[in-house]
């Protein structure tokens, strides 16, 4: 009896958080230092290619339970995935690209103070045999400006572009509001 209440509970609490995370985007202008200067993490433009570029997929690496936290209203939404690295080769995720979208940023929620605001994280480690973990209330791919409607249940691929330039596109599976994992 207590799950549709909990559920509601979910979406309510996700939105707030959200809603606090997302209030944190006026403090990217001022976040890296080099006002102007290039992002490592901005998104290619509407209709840029990303599958079809000629680059390698990188060695021993994978992305695996990706997933977006679909929102109504064309609001931000949130990616999360895993890299996996089996190589013995450390590596950076340095970009991740849709067309599907307006703006892609790679993000880290922060909490200072039970305050929760969002930065801007150019690049991130994939260790040697090891794993990076994008999940709610940590690192995540901001995705604003949706091209079309997600529709939960379908899918939407993302290019994950890593420091040597090679590339991984992965099919992320759209989520209702309320979903908290893959
Ligand atoms: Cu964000």
């Amino acid at each position: 009896m207590t799950k549709p209440f909990a559920a509601l509970f979910l979406f309510a609490l996700s939105g707030a958080v959200f809603a606090a995370d997302h209030s944190g985007h006026a403090t990217h202008g001022a976040h890296g230092g080099k006002p102007g200067a290039p992002h490592a993490s901005a998104s290619g433009a509407p209709g840029s290619a990303h599958a079809s570029d000629a680059t390698t997929a990188p060695t021993g690496v994978t992305i695996e339970q990706c997933w977006i936290r679909s929102m109504p209203n064309n609001l931000p939404m949130a990616a999360y995935f895993r890299v996996n690295n089996t190589s013995d080769q450390a590596l950076d995720l340095t970009d991740v690209s849709s067309p599907a979208f307006g703006h892609v940023m790679l993000h880290q929620t922060q909490r200072t103070g039970g305050m929760a605001k969002m930065v801007m994280a150019h690049t991130v480690k994939v260790p040697a045999q090891g794993s990076f973990v994008a999940e709610p209330g940590g690192y995540h791919v901001m995705l604003e400006q949706a091209a079309a409607p997600l529709v939960v249940g379908q899918t939407s691929a993302l290019t994950f572009t890593f420091s040597d330039n090679s590339r991984l596109l992965a099919d992320c599976q759209i989520k209702s509001p309320a979903s908290v994992r893959y």
